[in-house]
């Protein structure tokens, strides 16, 4: 059988394995770090193995993934930065190759590590959410200039609420195979209550008013890697999602997660509120990069984005969970319910601070 060792040698790693673990919490993909010696020298990969059960077109995620990170390589060198601590720099298989596919059809990717980085799962202080909103602005503005047509649609419609509502969430819901939308029925009377909110973006997009830019698409707090002494912010990670869309999901889902008082999964939903101060620094450090690229329907909507990105995710989870956990991975059985109820709560949260997310954002 194929193990993790034995991939890690179809790839051009320089030195002689020392150990390889897996890290990180993301919902989709698996995450190693291998840890190689080459003459003295210690050098760390992080290797990927992509849920293909998520990402079906893995040529076309790969080549969105050279095209941005190649694209922004040459925005740095020519601002005198560097390229090696502030984007992503892919591997390439043996034979020369942008992935590495396995047996069972399993595919792998591999990147440097970037060393003496750090990510976060939640901010301690305003001001490092303020930095991740400058790393995911600085993201928006470097990539201003590249065409986001020649971008593949990895996951079609993936911020597409009505879509989502109407293709996912309500055939679930009918099909129902765990029995289990009697637990939820508050939840489901909620997300079926904001069905006419769920185009407006759409058709904001569809009548010109709103563009669809390079989008990074999970703009969560640890897809940013900062610099573990100073923590300056250094480079926008996880580009599976890198699409053409529009730059209000950028900014609301960083805002989801890292403005709530409360992690994604917490149980206590008294615990789970929209943190205005949290808010206001990510609106700040976001708009200090990427101010100048929006336009005035876009910067009205970011509050409005941020509950409907939450009510999005909230509704993806509880997709989820009628149908039997197949998407996210989960921890234990009720995961989904709860991650589900924890953001229909910070959505209806939003709902009601939105004058007060307004009057920050009128005052940025
Ligand atoms: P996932 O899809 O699981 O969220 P990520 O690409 O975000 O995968 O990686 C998971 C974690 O691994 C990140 O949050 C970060 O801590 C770490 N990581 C990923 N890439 C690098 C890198 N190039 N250098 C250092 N750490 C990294
Ligand atoms: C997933 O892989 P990860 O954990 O960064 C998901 C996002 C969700 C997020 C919620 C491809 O992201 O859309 O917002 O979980 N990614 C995909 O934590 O579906
Ligand atoms: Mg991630």
């Amino acid at each position: 059988m194929e193990t993790i060792y034995s991939v890690l040698g179809k790839f051009d790693f320089k030195g002689d394995l020392i150990s390889c673990k897996e890290f990180g919490s993301g919902h989709i993909n698996k995450t190693y770090i291998a840890k190689y010696s080459d003459g003295g020298t210690e050098r760390r990969y992080v290797v990927q193995k992509v849920n293909g059960n998520v990402f079906k077109n893995i040529d076309e995620l790969m080549e969105n993934v050279f095209a941005v990170t190649s694209y922004l390589r040459d925005v740095i060198a020519q601002s005198g930065g560097d390229q090696d601590r502030e984007t992503l720099h892919y591997i390439k298989t043996t034979d020369g190759r942008q992935y590495y596919r396995g047996q069972g059809n399993a595919c792998y990717r591999a990147y440097i590590f970037v060393e003496n980085s750090i990510s976060y799962d939640r901010a301690d202080t305003p001001e490092l959410f303020a930095a991740s909103g400058v790393a995911f602005g600085k993201f928006q503005r470097m990539l201003g200039g590249f065409d986001s047509r020649r971008l593949h649609v990895t996951i079609p419609n993936f911020h597409n609420t009505i879509w989502r509502y109407e293709n996912e969430f309500l055939p679930s819901l009918k099909l129902d195979v765990k029995d289990r939308a009697q637990k939820c029925a508050d939840e489901i009377e909620y997300i079926n209550s904001c069905k006419d909110e769920m185009s407006r973006l759409e058709e904001l997009v569809g009548a010109g008013d709103i563009p669809l830019r390079v989008t990074h698409n999970d703009t969560k707090l640890n897809n940013v890697l900062f610099d573990r002494d100073t923590n300056e912010c250094l480079c926008v990670i996880d580009l599976d999602t890198v699409m053409p869309g529009t730059a209000l999901f950028d900014f609301a889902d960083a805002i989801r997660f890292g403005a709530s008082t409360a992690a994604e999964d917490e149980a206590d939903l008294s615990k789970v509120s929209l943190d205005l101060g949290y808010f206001e620094a990510y609106t700040k450090g976001f708009l200090s990069e990427a101010g100048g690229t929006l336009n005035d329907c876009e910067k009205a909507n970011l509050p409005f984005a941020a509950w409907l990105i939450t009510l999005e995710l909230g509704m993806r989870f509880l997709t989820d969970y009628l149908t039997g956990d197949e998407y996210f991975k989960t921890a234990y059985p009720e995961h989904n319910l709860v991650r589900a109820k924890n953001q229909l709560a910070l959505a209806k949260d939003m709902q009601s601070k939105m004058e007060e997310m307004d009057n920050i954002i009128r005052n940025s």
